[in-house]
C-alpha cells in the first residue's frame, strides 16, 4: 500500500542540449516530468511507497512515462491511459547556463481530461498522505473537481492533505488562481507556497508573517520558500527557519517538489521537526544539481553527500 498518493498531470519533456535560444538547438533530449510524479519519484527513492494516478495518451510520450515511474518504483497501477487525447509536451530552452524556461504544450490533452470519477478514491483514504497542487487545479473545470475530490476523499479517510500551490503563469491568470488557491490553502493540512505565491493567497508581506498568514487559513504545517535563501515554515504555531545547503545550480526545476518530498516523507517516518527540515532542503538541494526534473533526486542512503555531519536526517 502506497503511504503517499498523488495525482496531476505529466508532460513528456524535450529540453535543448546546448545553452541558446531554442531555435539554434540541434538537439532536444528526451525525458518527462510532472511536479506530482516528480514528488512520487522524490518519496519512492528516500524509503516511503507512493502512487501516482494521472492520464496519458495511448503514445510514445504516455509509454515513456508509465514505464519511467514503474522503473522508479513507483505504483502506478491506478493510472490510465486515454484513448482520445495525446499526452502532453514541454520543451525545456537554457538561455543561459543558469536560466532554464519551459514551453507547454498541454491543452485538452490527456492529464487535464482528469475527472473525479477516475479517482481511486479508496486508494487516497487509505493513504498516509495525499498531496496535490495547484498546477492541476488550473489545468481544466473537472481537474479542479478532482483536486477538491481528493482532498475531501483524504480527509474523511483520516489521510494528511498537502497542498503545493505551484502556480503556472501559463495554465491561468493570477486573480483566478489566487481564489483557487486560497480555498485549498483551507482545506489542506500542509501546505507549500513560493515568497509570490504566498503573496497571491495572504497579500504580500515579510515571509514569517506570510507563513503565519497562510497557516491561519489552516494548515498545521505552512512553508514560505525563498529558493538560495532557505526557507520560513509555521509548524504548530511556531515560526521555523530554515537554511539553505549551498550547492551549484544546473536546472532548478524540481526543487520543490523534492523539498516538499523531503518534508512529507520524514513526517511520515515520524521524525522531529528539525529533521523534517533538514531533510525537505537537502532533498530540494539535490534537485537543483543535476539535469531534469526529478533524475538527481537522492535516495536516503545518498542524503549524508551534501551534508556528511548531519546522519539524523538519513533514518
Ligand atoms: O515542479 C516541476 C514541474 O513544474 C515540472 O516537472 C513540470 O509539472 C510541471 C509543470 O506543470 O510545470
Amino acid at each position: 500500500v502506497a503511504d503517499l498518493v498523488t495525482f496531476g498531470e505529466t508532460l513528456g519533456l524535450l529540453t535543448a542540449e546546448t545553452v541558446g535560444p531554442l531555435r539554434f538547438s540541434r538537439s532536444l533530449a528526451l525525458g518527462f516530468g510532472g511536479s506530482e510524479s516528480n514528488l512520487a519519484v522524490a518519496a519512492t527513492r528516500l524509503g516511503c511507497p507512493a502512487a501516482w494516478l494521472g492520464r496519458v495518451g495511448d503514445d510514445e510520450f504516455g509509454r515513456l512515462i508509465l514505464t519511467g515511474l514503474r522503473g522508479e518504483g513507483v505504483d502506478v497501477e491506478a493510472a490510465t491511459v486515454d484513448p482520445e487525447a495525446r499526452t502532453a509536451l514541454m520543451i525545456k530552452e537554457r538561455r543561459t547556463a543558469r536560466d532554464t524556461s519551459v514551453l507547454y504544450y498541454r491543452e485538452g490533452c490527456a492529464g487535464s481530461r482528469l475527472r473525479p470519477a477516475h479517482l481511486d478514491t479508496g486508494r487516497v483514504a487509505a493513504a498516509r498522505v495525499l498531496h496535490v497542487t495547484a498546477i492541476t487545479a488550473g489545468l481544466s473545470s473537472s481537474a479542479l473537481d478532482t483536486v477538491r475530490a481528493g482532498i475531501r476523499a483524504a480527509s474523511r479517510g483520516g489521510a494528511l492533505t498537502s497542498l503545493d500551490l505551484n502556480y503556472r503563469a501559463a495554465l491561468w491568470g493570477p486573480r483566478e488562481a489566487a481564489g483557487v488557491m486560497r480555498e485549498l490553502t483551507g482545506r489542506t493540512d500542509v501546505v507549500f507556497a513560493t515568497h509570490e505565491e504566498a503573496g497571491m493567497v495572504v497579500g504580500r508581506s515579510e515571509p514569517e508573517t506570510a507563513a503565519a498568514a497562510l497557516a491561519e487559513l489552516g494548515p498545521d504545517h505552512a512553508f514560505v520558500k525563498l529558493g538560495a535563501r532557505g526557507a520560513v515554515a509555521s509548524i504548530g504555531g511556531q515560526v521555523h527557519h530554515l537554511d539553505p545547503v549551498e550547492v551549484p545550480v544546473v536546472d532548478a526545476v524540481g526543487a520543490g517538489d523534492a523539498f516538499a518530498a523531503g518534508y512529507l516523507t520524514a513526517l511520515i517516518a515520524g521524525q522531529p521537526v528539525h529533521q523534517r527540515l533538514r531533510r525537505a532542503a537537502l532533498a530540494g538541494a539535490f534537485a537543483v544539481t543535476v539535469d531534469g526534473d526529478w533524475e538527481g533526486l537522492p535516495r536516503l542512503d545518498e542524503l549524508t553527500l551534501l551534508d556528511p555531519a548531519d546522519e539524523r536526517v538519513a533514518r
